[in-house]
């Protein structure tokens, strides 16, 4: 009931930021980037891996790399859920201006949110600075639970990028506060990685939520994921696919629940009993496609969305791996 009110509240102080969602959907709508099929050219894929390594609330990667395809090794050997997200900044921003413009604003909203003033805190993200809404998210792993690691293959361009995680510590310090935040610059040399061939597709979009288009199978399995269109939802973050296996007896709805960080119990740590993240896409712009590679053993898993509602919206789709 609780989570219900804090919606309802959501939803009626979303009116009065209404500029801050156009900017942002403005900001999705500029950058397409038209990848519809990653593969490309018939050479042979290049092996080389970018590995990013998560000790505690850090990102241990290279500061430079080449543009184009690369398949980044997300290795989380800390003891919290963590993700990458890959946020192309504006030219002339770096990650000082982030840490002092955009980070504070961010926890003041949440604490206040956290403390039950949930207005006052969607008010306080007004004062996001304005270059704030010209950073475009460009991909990144889905979620991904302590002592594992994920393989997602992204392009980009040349550019600045920051990368960022914004789960919770138990107290509700978002981890970008924390030193989870890592600058990268993306050269004008162009890698000569290819994508990955995939086993599987999803397209997901705000009407058709996530569609897999084949039987998924266990073992070995690459899946592409095509962003058919993009969207701000009610916590201000797009659609994005986290893979996530099940336990039996978990309750759903805990996972559907906590993966909205803008609920005071969202995106929390510990993540609820029962399931374990597998990483995934982070969210693209409209017309972009990513890969995510998984070794699934049998039993029974969900891809999901983190935005509130993931169910209703279609952004939450259960599927069994059989042996
Ligand atoms: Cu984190």
């Amino acid at each position: 009931m609780y989570a219900s009110k804090i919606n309802i509240d959501n939803r009626k102080l979303l009116k009065t930021v209404g500029i801050l969602l156009f900017l942002l959907i403005v900001s999705y709508g500029c950058k397409k980037d038209h990848v519809s099929n990653g593969k490309k050219g018939e050479d042979t894929p290049k092996s080389e891996v970018i590995e990013i390594i998560s000790n505690h609330m850090d990102f241990q990667m290279p500061d430079s790399i080449s543009s184009g395809w690369h398949t980044f090794k997300y290795d989380n050997r800390s003891n919290e859920t963590h993700f990458f997200l890959v946020d192309k900044y504006p030219e002339g921003l770096s990650i000082e201006n982030m840490k002092k413009e955009v980070g504070p604003v961010f926890q003041k909203g949440m604490d206040l949110i956290i403390e039950g003033k949930p207005e006052e805190g969607i008010a306080a993200f007004n004062k996001l600075p304005e270059w704030f809404f010209k950073v475009v998210f460009v991909g990144g792993s889905g979620l991904l639970s302590p002592k594992s690691s994920s393989l997602t293959t992204l392009k980009l361009e040349p550019g600045y990028y920051i990368i960022e995680c914004y789960v919770k510590m138990p107290d509700g310090t978002f981890h970008s506060n924390m030193g989870m935040v890592k600058s990268l610059v993306v050269t004008n040399d162009v890698s000569e990685v290819n994508p990955p061939e995939p086993t599987n597709e999803i397209v997901i979009s705000s009407k058709e939520g996530i569609v897999v288009k084949d039987t998924v199978k266990g073992g070995k399995q690459v899946f592409s994921v095509y962003f058919k269109d993009q969207m701000v939802h009610e916590n201000f973050v797009g659609h994005d696919v986290n893979l996530v296996r099940i336990k039996e007896g978990a309750d759903i709805s805990n996972l559907e629940t906590w993966i909205n960080w803008a609920d005071p119990k969202g995106l929390i740590s510990p993540a609820p009993e029962g399931f374990t993240f597998l990483g995934g896409v982070n969210d693209m712009p409209e017309g972009s496609s990513a890969f995510f590679e998984v070794d699934l053993s049998p039993g029974t898993y969900v891809l999901i969305s983190e935005v509130p509602n993931a169910g209703s919206k279609g952004l939450l789709k259960t599927f069994n791996v059989s042996n």
